[in-house]
């Protein structure tokens, strides 16, 4: 039989992932702290309030604080097993920062006692998690960690997410799951926690395949992505309807083209990739040149927008969809926050109507301009010479055609062909 771990768990940093992978341990009897160095997040959380929308997160959150499974703390105490899932951003060379892991892992450094398992689910580039033991090693000199040969008092292993924004709730149970640990006594002590909720498979590996893998993952839906928006660049220069040009190619049975767009956006996609690059950046050629074309989107998107609105003396411009993706309320890395913030720019005297279902005010980075301002979807449509579709959510693709009878249409998601 399997070992299920019974003990307690801390889990470092309660973000998108950090959150819903503490609910689902709590909710299932497991004794979790939920620490974070955001008090307004460990006050939200205590009080049994998400700090961000996600399906099912709410609910689930609530039963966790009355049931008294969970707790949080700005502070890392001691447990049994602890999971770190802070964030890993790049810096301005595309190179991993581990500024936010390190400081984790020596907070939990101080805590140990001996026969804990410290697992990583931050995406990170390979050697990551091999460094986090390096590092607590460094605060521990009286433990031996798994990096050193011998047996190890702690264990140390990196079990990365893969879960959806929009459907986390729903994949942190059934999604497999990789787990790649230091020694195979670290991945088997790591896999431990994992069966408390996860439904699929659990693969163990070792840490460093584990954190390429994470990387590949996200590498493969950028390369496609790329490729669809190449196509759009293509279809455009050649006078073709791209999304036509696609669902003829997809009737092939081994073709299946992604969607092209304004770009893509969010903390993953848009940045796992570089950690590829940054760690064998001559080699890894594909992998940057489809992070160049889908970071370029944006900006053309843009232009062609102030293309359109040439043939108006004073145009109104609506622009619906705000968030990086369709349905959620994240507005991180958003292309579609670009592509508005650079026309707003360029066109300083156009008015700007902004409509999202899941942002009710302007955004931080268009507060500065003031001919921009949030409408209600329909108002916002009906003002407007020129539409610009940027984010795919639900509510604009059940609009009526009829509302767009006269405008100039930009469908950047080929939402209403
Ligand atoms: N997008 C397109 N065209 C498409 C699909 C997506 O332009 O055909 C855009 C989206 O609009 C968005 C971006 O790409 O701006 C990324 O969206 P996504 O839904 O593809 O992915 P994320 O960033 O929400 O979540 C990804 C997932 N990874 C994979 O599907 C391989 C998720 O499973 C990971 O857990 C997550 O990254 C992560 O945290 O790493």
């Amino acid at each position: 039989m399997a070992e299920l771990f019974t003990g307690s768990v801390a889990v470092v940093g309660l973000g998108y992932i950090g959150l819903p992978t503490a609910v689902m341990l709590a909710t299932r009897g497991i004794d979790v702290t939920g620490v974070d160095i955001d008090p307004r997040i460990v006050h939200a959380v205590a009080q049994g309030e998400a700090p961000f929308a996600e399906p099912d997160l709410a609910a689930a959150l609530r039963g966790a604080v009355a049931s008294k499974m969970l707790h949080t703390s700005a502070t890392v105490p001691h447990a049994d097993a602890y999971i770190i899932a802070v964030p890993t951003p790049f810096n301005a060379d595309h190179t991993a920062d581990l500024s936010y892991v390190r400081t984790a892992a020596e907070q939990v450094a101080e805590q140990l006692r001996g026969g804990e398992i410290v697992v990583l689910e931050s995406t990170s580039p390979p050697g990551t998690t091999e460094q986090v033991s390096r590092w607590i090693a460094d605060r521990r000199p009286d433990l031996h960690l798994p990096h050193d040969e011998g047996l190890a008092d702690v264990h140390v292993a990196h079990c990365p997410e893969r879960v959806l924004p929009g459907r986390i709730m729903v994949e942190m149970v059934t999604n497999d799951r990789v787990v790649g640990g230091i020694t195979p006594t670290s991945a088997e002590r790591a896999a431990a926690i994992y069966r408390v909720f996860c439904q699929g498979e659990i693969c163990l590996t070792d840490a460093s395949s584990a954190e390429m893998a994470k990387l590949v993952e996200n590498a493969y839906r950028d390369v496609n992505i790329a490729f669809a928006n190449e196509l759009s660049y293509i279809s455009d220069e050649l006078g073709l309807d791209v999304w036509e040009v696609i669902r003829l190619a997809n009737r092939h049975p081994r073709v299946d083209i992604l969607n092209p767009g304004p770009g893509v956006g969010g903390h993953c996609i848009a940045a796992d990739p570089w950690f590829i690059v940054g760690a064998s950046p001559d080699s890894a050629k594909l992998i940057r040149t489809a992070r160049e074309i889908n970071d370029s989107k944006p900006n053309y998107v843009a232009q062609q927008a102030i293309e359109k609105c040439a043939r108006f003396r004073e145009p109104t411009i609506a622009c619906l969809g705000l968030t990086f993706k369709a349905n959620v309320d994240d507005i991180r890395e958003s292309p579609a926050l670009q592509v508005v913030e650079l026309i707003a720019k360029a066109l300083p005297d156009v008015e700007i109507l902004l409509a999202d279902p899941f942002v009710t005010e302007v955004p931080d980075t268009l507060q500065g301009y003031e001919r921009v301002r949030m409408e209600r979807c329909r108002d916002a449509i009906a003002a407007a010479d020129i539409v610009i579709e940027l984010v795919d959510h639900d509510q604009f693709r059940s609009l009526s055609r009829s509302l767009l009878a006269g405008k100039v249409v930009y469908d950047t998601r080929g939402l209403w062909r």
